[in-house]
């Protein structure tokens, strides 16, 4: 499923009649020529003379909508509540989040996360899988974001993981936490192996949440070795678990960043083994870049995961936000290509061929690690899709543009006027559109 397929061949049109709207010059990813896009009762049709709105595009570029596979939405905008995280370490930003959790309402969290949901809208963004932390006995933040997935309705598409922070194993009634976390309406579960108190217990936290998942016909999604610790190995288990309950394809490990620190040898069969499974993998360049190599003297590893080696291997590699200033990030307004970008430069993608791919990893990657259906542009498919202010994929990434235009189910749901700047040169004004 590439964004631009069906519109490369252009076949008979949809339905004949007035559009609702057509866009004209569009430049899908990877097209080298533009195309007009027609949308009607909600749908894209081929275009038609006629339509009840016009738009020119001169050559923009537009995607599919944008899709968030990774955030924690209850913990946005908490940044420095109760105190800010002085070591910046992964591990003081899951202790401040343990206090902030005895303060949490379900209007606190609702609130919040629906700020962010609309940013999100506003920068593209229609589906979104947020980890929710599941250690709370009240389950307070579940209990918001289920409410507000109903709320929501079809304004955007939001997946719940039950997320346990503190560990399954770890403390007493984990497990208890998770069977009532699905029970209350999570859609994929979720683990953290490398914070249980032992190797053994991360073993079985990783079997526990597979054997939740098919138990219940869910997917699986794990925070996976976020961690420094080359001993960290607990993806390998995901592998087993996937292989041994066909659960292809309906698995992702994120973050995955022990990877980095992993001798050659090892990370070979390790990314055999996931490519076998049919895993997905979800990489958080935002945070990583800041939580990874604390605790090293220099040289400091980026702390990564294998994000070029993995996609060699032919496995589904998605980026994430993560956070939104939250005690682990305090950055950001929930804009991938925000990730996107961190990424070109963390992960050394900064080939010509490499930089189309980062949209790829925002848009059709993860939709697939989502399960989305009705996903892309397609001749009779949802009109939902992102104008970019910027001609092609590569300047969508060396900009970070706004976006103009966001449709859903054929709607404007999102629009920014172009902005203009000028520059006085030469004690003339004059227009600059960073354009060479
Ligand atoms: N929790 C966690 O374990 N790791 C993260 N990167 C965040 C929350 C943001
Ligand atoms: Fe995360």
């Amino acid at each position: 499923m590439q964004p631009g397929d069906l519109w490369r061949k252009p076949r008979l049109c949809y339905r004949a009649g007035v559009l609702d709207i057509l866009l004209r010059g569009a430049r899908l990813p990877g097209a080298a020529t533009l195309q007009d896009l027609g949308v009607v009762n909600g749908r894209l049709g081929l275009p038609e003379p006629e339509a009840r709105l016009t738009m020119d595009l001169k050559g923009a570029l537009v995607t599919p909508p944008l899709v968030e596979p990774h955030i924690h939405l209850d913990a946005v905008l908490t940044v420095g509540q109760p105190r800010p995280n002085l070591t910046g370490s992964l591990f003081e930003g899951i202790a401040i989040w343990a206090d902030r959790v005895k303060s949490l309402t379900v209007e606190d969290v609702k609130r919040r996360a629906e700020k962010v949901l609309r940013w999100q809208l506003a920068n593209g963004v229609q589906h979104v899988r947020t980890h929710v932390d599941v250690c709370d006995p009240e389950l307070r933040a579940l209990r918001a974001l289920v409410e507000l997935r109903q709320e929501i309705g079809d304004q955007m598409d939001l997946q719940l993981v039950a997320f346990p922070q503190q560990g399954i194993f770890s403390f007493e009634g984990g497990s208890e936490l998770m069977r009532r976390a699905v029970g209350l309406g999570a859609d994929v579960v979720g683990g953290i192996p490398h914070y249980e108190l032992t190797r053994e217990l991360g073993i079985k936290s990783v079997e526990f949440t597979f054997a939740l998942a098919a138990e219940h016909g869910l997917r699986v999604d794990i925070h996976c070795d976020e961690t420094d610790d080359d001993h960290s190995r607990f993806v390998e288990v995901m592998a087993a678990e996937t292989i041994r309950l066909g659960m292809a394809g309906r698995v992702t490990a994120s973050h995955t960043t022990a990877m980095h620190s992993y001798n050659n040898a090892y990370a070979y069969r390790l990314i055999r083994n996931l490519a076998r499974a049919g895993m997905h993998v979800v990489t958080n360049p935002l945070d990583n870049s800041v939580l990874q190599g604390r605790f090293d003297s220099y040289p400091i590893r980026r702390g990564h995961t294998r994000v070029k080696e993995l996609m060699e291997a032919g496995i589904n590699v998605c980026i994430g936000h993560d956070s939104v200033m939250d005690p682990w990030y305090p950055l950001g307004y929930g804009d991938p290509v925000q990730a996107a970008f961190v990424l070109a430069h963390y992960g050394q993608m900064s080939g010509a061929e490499e930089l189309p791919r980062l949209i790829d990893m925002i848009t059709c990657n993860p939709a697939r690690a989502l399960g989305l259906e009705d996903y892309g542009l397609r001749e009779g498919g949802s009109a939902n899709l992102v104008v970019f202010d910027a001609a092609s994929e590569t300047d969508a990434i060396r900009l970070v543009p706004r976006r103009r235009l966001v449709l859903r189910r054929g709607r404007i749901v999102a629009r920014t006027e172009p902005a203009r700047t000028t520059v006085v040169w030469d004690g003339r004004e004059e227009a600059v559109d960073f354009q060479p």
